[in-house]
């Protein structure tokens, strides 16, 4: 089926592109060669003054260049080839003889959003599905049909930078502000709008830009000197956010750099050139199949019941976390129980906080947040959970207390509701046990803090039916969160293997290499942050509890480090007392707190090589989440990568710790981890699943 529908309407050629084949619309081959054929033949059409480009698809305009097709690519010669020919494309478009105009409504992202620019006037509604951005760089790429050559001399390199480096997609009204959109309107409107704007530019009109970037833009962007400080600080900036593990935001820098300085066509050149290089390289093919795995990932489990009314036992910073996040991101009705109207108050202030931060940083209207707010109430007793869809409780991690909590939310709470527990060390099957309805009874275990953290873990108990999960999984979706489905075995998934990470930082520390010196390593081989500063983020006294349940589990190889105990014993807990290995002052880490030394007895003194806590760290990681998925704690690999990769920022260029397996080899892993079990004991012995790979010369992903 051709891709491109053509029909004259009062001297507009309005093109209809809807790949009735696919869900989205993406620009492949084939629909390249469609449209140059077909603005070929509109040059030469006398009844087409201009031309007007809608999507087909009902919330989806064009979502980029068919990913499908750049992951088959083999060589860097023929993805600059790929890239020179959407180039070919745009610019026939950019320099057609007749105004072309697009009505964006949906998703223009990447080659779609570079299509749009490379027309004369852009229309695109007002409406939540209606984003624009070049996230190229999310897959390890940088914009490759001229997006880094036409954004900067429409908006300013510095804005244009802002979306390219960081692959940001904007809502439409931001597009709008910034001077990517010409028009912002009702999507009921967009069409008439985009015909109208085509007529008038037919009749010679031009639209009136403001200066690309205001008066500091061109004070910046306008001169050599100018240009030069914004692409040095550019580059400062990616090489902190990066590590330099992440080559496509410094390749897109320099396209838009070399395109200012030389022209558009040596900038587009250069961007194939670019282009073709990374297309090719390890990074790019991890961070596309980490898009299509948690794509993938969003179609498992099936319908789910529809949640409108959500409860949440517990208005502490987790309870009241899940409901901010719940109403900011579901526009779902939530109201909060606790024990007395103080807690609740200060529950409902919080949830509100998250709010107000979203109305602060124009994610949200006015008239939004103040529907919003609307949706979230409170009370101490269960007055409102007799229309309860989901219940999830916060409350204290004891096992006594939430069966409290399950049978009086039975009780005040309609047959078909779903009991969702927020533990993250108590069996699910254990808290069930004190269920009515114990196949409505499932965990939902939340990371902290909840707006921010995306993943989201979801633990079935042993008599959990399917339809309860499917329920757990859509409204985790309608939350924003990653899901995965993991099995009701203590520390689930994340907890799991972090314990042997966190450990052996602890046990490292212990032999005298300094805080700062464990952390640097780990945020230079990929990590967010270090696990020294991930555990006052946690909070130490959650992490030994955590390890404490793990190592009931589990045995010695997951006896927790003794330096937990210390610091929680002296107060310390992390950031949420001000203190821990870290010293804390308004809200800012301070730097590593000498009195934590002291507490643990120990001085640095250089310790273990890097090479060495590297080795361990990371290692002790990966034994333990093959183990783990041996005993299918999470369904596939996948999931278990893709939970690594959200929940705590396993570094994406590697592709999670199963993947980063495969990628060393079973056998290595095997041979390194006897060495280190010979050296520092039992903890590092392989378990069975990777000897078994070794001797199979098998894969987590063959
Ligand atoms: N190419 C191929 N398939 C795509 C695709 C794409 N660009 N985008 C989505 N799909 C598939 C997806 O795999 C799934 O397939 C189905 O569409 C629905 O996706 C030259 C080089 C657009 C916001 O990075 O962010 O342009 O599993 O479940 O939730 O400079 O898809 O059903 O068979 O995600 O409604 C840049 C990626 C490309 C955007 C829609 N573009 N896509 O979300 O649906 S590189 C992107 C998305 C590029 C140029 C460069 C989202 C969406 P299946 P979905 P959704």
């Amino acid at each position: 089926m051709p891709a491109l529908r053509c029909e004259l309407q009062d001297g507009i050629a309005v093109v209809t592109l809807d790949l009735t084949d696919h869900p989205v619309n993406v620009i492949s081959r084939a629909v390249k060669d469609e449209f140059n054929a077909t603005f070929e033949r509109l040059a030469a059409e006398p009844g087409a003054q201009a031309v007007a480009l809608f999507s087909g698809k009902p919330d989806n305009f064009i979502a980029g260049a068919d990913i499908e097709e750049f992951v088959k690519l083999s060589s860097a010669a023929e993805a600059e080839r790929l890239s020179a020919d959407g180039h070919e494309m745009l610019s026939r478009v950019a320099a057609f003889p007749k105004p072309v105009v697009v009505g964006i409504h949906g998703a223009c992202l990447g080659g779609g959003l570079e299509f749009a620019l490379a027309c004369a006037y852009r229309v695109a509604t007002d409406h939540p599905k209606t984003q624009l951005g070049l996230p190229e760089v999310q897959l390890g790429l940088l914009p490759g049909a001229g997006g880094g050559q036409r954004l900067p001399r429409l908006i300013g390199a510095r804005a244009a930078l802002d979306i390219i480096l960081a692959g940001k997609v904007e809502r439409a009204r931001k597009a709008f502000q910034l001077g990517i959109v010409d028009e912002l309107v009702p999507p009921a409107i967009l069409r008439d709008i985009t015909l109208a704007a085509a007529k008038k530019l037919a009749g010679g009109w031009r639209p009136r830009r403001k200066r690309p970037g205001g008066f500091v833009g061109w004070v910046l962007d306008g001169n050599p000197l100018g240009r030069m400080l914004v692409f040095r600080m550019a580059r400062q900036q990616v090489l902190k956010q990066t590590g330099g593990n992440y080559p496509a935001p410094l390749a897109a820098l320099e396209a838009v750099e070399y395109g200012l300085r030389h022209g558009i066509a040596e900038g587009l050149k250069r961007e194939a050139q670019l282009f073709g290089r990374l297309a090719v390289t390890d990074v790019s093919r991890k961070l596309v199949q980490i898009f299509f795995a948690t794509t993938q990932l969003k179609k498992d489990y099936g319908v789910a019941d529809e949640v409108k009314r959500l409860c949440i036992v517990g208005a502490g910073f987790m309870g009241a976390g899940i409901a901010g996040t719940a109403v900011a991101q579901a526009g779902v009705d939530v109201r909060m129980k606790d024990s007395d109207l103080p807690r609740v108050a200060k529950g409902l202030i919080a949830a509100r906080e998250i709010l107000d931060d979203r109305l602060k940083r124009r994610r949200i209207t006015k008239y939004e947040h103040t529907r919003l707010i609307a949706l979230v109430s409170g009370s101490d007793s269960y007055a409102g959970f007799g229309r309860a869809d989901l219940v999830i409780e916060a409350v204290f991690e004891d096992l006594q207390v939430k069966q409290q909590v399950l049978r009086e939310v039975e009780a005040a709470t309609p047959e078909h509701a779903v009991f969702a527990s927020n533990t993250s060390t108590i069996p699910i099957t254990r808290i069930a046990e004190a269920a009515q309805r114990p196949e409505r009874v499932i965990g939902m275990h939340f990371f902290s803090p909840v707006a921010r953290m995306p993943l989201l873990e979801v633990i079935p108990g042993a008599r959990t039916t399917p339809g309860t999960v499917s329920t757990a999984v859509a409204f985790g979706r309608r939350m924003g969160k990653t899901a995965i489905v993991v099995k009701d075995t203590p520390g689930f998934w994340i907890n799991r293997i972090l314990a042997p990470y966190m450990n052996e930082a602890g046990h490292i520390l212990l032999e005298g290499v300094a805080i700062e010196e464990i952390d640097r390593l780990m945020v230079q081989w990929g990590f967010p942050v270090g696990p020294i500063t991930l555990l006052d983020e946690v909070g130490l006294d959650v992490a030994q509890k955590a390890s404490g349940v793990l190592h009931a589990a589990f045995g010695d190889r997951l006896v927790p480090a003794p330096v937990f105990a210390l610091l929680v014993k002296d107060g310390r807990l992390g950031r949420k007392a001000g203190k821990g290995f870290y010293k804390y002052a308004n809200g800012k880490k301070r730097g590593v707190d000498p009195a934590a030394y002291a507490l643990v007895g120990v001085h640095p003194n250089g310790g273990v090589r890097p090479a060495e806590i590297l080795q361990r760290v990371v290692l002790t990681m990966l034994n333990e989440a093959a183990r783990a998925v041996g005993e299918g704690v999470v369904r596939s690999p996948r999931d278990g990568d893709i939970g690594a990769l959200f929940g705590f920022g396993f570094p994406p260029f590697r592709g999670g710790p199963l993947r980063h397996v495969d990628d060393l080899g079973a056998a290595r892993v095997v041979a390194d981890l006897e060495r280190l079990a010979d050296r520092c004991g039992e903890r590092f012995s392989p378990c069975e699943v990777l000897q078994d790979q070794a001797r199979r010369h098998g894969k987590f992903y063959p």
